[in-house]
């Protein structure tokens, strides 16, 4: 019989991930398995509850999507309640979503992707001078001395000697998938550090709007912070200044930094511009709505649907629709009053825990069973990749200009075809192209923001629907958002004031989702055969696909077992491979 080789925990992620992939005689793997092994209880937590203080809860859900929950949350209760927000509550908010979306992407590819492809240890034995004119031929960043190089390289060394490797410790250095001369490698690690100190730089907008980051405050009914040129507890042209300072800066790392890395890296990679495909479905719930409502129908990255690769079409998907919208637990830790083979549309979606799973700690999961804490949301009762790639092959079919010039680009680049967005280098170069597009956007809502105020309507909350007794006995809601990871939902059912029923579906619910009630496989499941391993027992090939989707799996669970049960080896363990008999 085959092998099967269990990934407990994948690392280089957020959350608690278990792949299991099974392989044929050749190591190239047949099937494949994604479980998320954690589970919290957000849903249920918010039951009861005032609507307008959900959002603290829910944006708790996650501390690396910091701010999407909170967002789909108000957004959930304006949706219930008809509030309208002000234009420059809406611009403001437009802002919030495009920095997270900037200094998420960017820290992913870096700190979480980056190594993956990048070998640290091989960063030692190149040349600091042949790095240098890399550098100075790719693009204009300052940072690009051979003497700048040495220091990194030193850096890198005194860590390497110490004989403790760190935050770079069980990486499979010295892998021979790993490609990269050793000059570009020493680049890699370079912006690897250099990324850390930039995000500290790029959260003014979330600390100057919400007084905070992680976790910025934010109010039903606009954003909790007023516009006076003449007051220092609101929006002032000083705070502006450190705002346009904070845009600059993602720009510059983008444009001089982030994209030159990913085209001087990836011709290394072709081969991943062939693999890892998944489902070839695809599903985005928009974002950014121009002007100040809550319009589904005016947003710049418009709501749409993929289905079999094909790029001649774009389906617009309702989220209010109880028939395609819908969770499915056949294979997940939950049980349904309904029966686990029915799926629930999450207004009547129901949060109750059925653990059937692997005892510690040597089991492999019982994939013809229940095998995850993970829900498998399905659209008209298919699996969907959500995504960059999602969005981007949205705007792309949609036509939208400038990710038209810029996939184009980046395929001309590569000397790569159109089919190979659907990858897992697509999925990585998505990424990127709609990081530039954001920078792009971002500047754009602070002049219009700018405009706004020049033109005295700074108005910024409204309290029309903020008291209870102004709202009807029942109302229900749905909030949107495209997190960095894909589309996110959360639906809310408030009665007699409180919320009575709260459901959310998350990316990476939806990308790491197990089988459904049709056995059809999740994005990942899908992503993963058909791919072959140098070394089983060091599955890099299956990190790089599984890392393209960026997993979080707190978001995607939003569920800790009360007793800590352990479902794998933790610690040291960088990967458990069984072969089963
Ligand atoms: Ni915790 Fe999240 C994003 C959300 S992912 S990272 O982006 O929602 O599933
Ligand atoms: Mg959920």
């Amino acid at each position: 019989m085959a092998n099967r080789i269990v990934i407990d925990p994948v690392t280089r992620i957020e959350g608690h991930l278990r792949i299991e992939a099974a392989l044929d005689s050749e190591n190239t793997i047949t099937e494949a398995y994604s479980a998320g092994t954690m589970v919290r209880g957000i849903e249920n937590i918010l039951k009861k509850r005032d609507p307008r203080e959900a959002w603290a809860f829910a944006q708790r859900i996650c501390g690396v999507c910091t701010t999407v929950h909170a967002i789909a949350s108000i957004r959930a209760v304006e949706d219930a309640l008809g509030i309208k927000i002000p234009k420059a509550a809406n611009i403001m908010r437009n802002m919030i979503i495009a920095q997270q979306f900037i200094h998420d992407h960017v820290m992913h590819f870096y700190i979480l992707h980056a190594l993956d492809f990048v070998d640290v240890v091989s960063a030692l034995e190149a040349d600091p001078g042949k790095t240098s004119e890399i550098q100075q031929s790719i693009s204009t960043w300052p940072n690009s001395s051979p003497a700048y190089f040495a220091e990194v390289q030193q850096k890198v060394k005194a860590i390497v000697d110490s004989g403790q490797l760190s935050l770079f410790s069980h990486g499979y250095w010295g892998h021979p998938a790993y490609k990269l001369p050793p000059e570009l490698n020493l680049l890699g690690v370079a912006h690897y550090l250099e990324c850390l100190d930039w995000q500290s730089r790029v959260t003014k907008i979330h600390t100057i709007f919400g007084g905070k980051n992680p976790h910025p405050n934010f109010v039903v009914g606009g954003v909790p912070l007023p516009i006076d040129m003449n007051s220092d507890q609101a929006l002032n042209a000083e705070k502006l200044a450190v705002i346009a300072d904070s845009i600059k800066r993602m720009n510059d790392f983008i444009d001089q930094v982030y994209l030159p890395d990913l085209l001087a890296i990836a011709p290394y990679y072709l081969e991943y511009a062939s693999l890892g495909e998944g489902l070839g479905n695809f599903l985005s719930w928009g974002e950014f709505p121009e002007g100040n409502l809550n319009d589904l129908d005016r947003l710049i990255f418009p709501r749409g649907v993929i289905l079999n690769r094909d790029l001649k079409q774009v389906i617009t998907p309702d989220p209010r629709d109880a028939v395609k919208m819908k969770e499915f637990v056949t294979h997940s830790w939950y049980k349904y009053r309904q029966g686990d083979e029915a799926g629930l549309f999450p207004w009547e979606g129901e949060t109750v825990f059925n653990y059937t799973g692997p005892k510690p700690p040597y089991e492999f999961l019982k994939v013809e069973g229940k095998y995850s804490w993970l829900k498998s949301p399905r659209w008209n009762e298919l699996p969907m990749e959500v995504g960059p790639l999602a969005r981007v092959l949205i705007l792309y079919t949609t036509g939208h200009e400038e990710t038209v010039k810029l996939t184009n680009s980046v395929l001309e680049a590569l000397k790569a075809p159109l089919p190979a967005v659907f990858s897992t280098l697509g999925r990585t170069a998505a990424r990127a192209i709609e990081t530039k597009v954001i920078g792009g956007l971002l500047e754009k809502f602070y002049d219009e923001l700018v405009a706004e105020i020049k033109a005295s309507r700074t108005e910024t909350f409204n309290s029309e629907k903020w008291n209870p007794g102004s709202w009807p006995k029942k109302a229900m809601g749905f909030g949107y958002t495209e997190a960095p990871r894909g589309a996110l939902g959360h639906w809310v059912v408030i009665e007699n004031k409180k919320i009575k029923n709260y459901q959310v579906v998350v990316p990476t619910t939806w990308n790491a989702s197990p089988r459904d009630h049709k056995n059809q496989p999740g994005a990942y499941e899908a992503s993963l055969v058909g791919t072959r391993l140098a070394r089983p027992e060091q599955p890099l090939e299956i990190l790089r696909t599984i890392h393209s989707f960026d997993p979080c799996l707190a978001c995607a669970v939003h569920l800790i077992d009360a007793r800590g049960q352990v479902v794998g080896e933790v610690g040291t363990g960088f990967n458990l491979v069984f072969k089963s008999d």
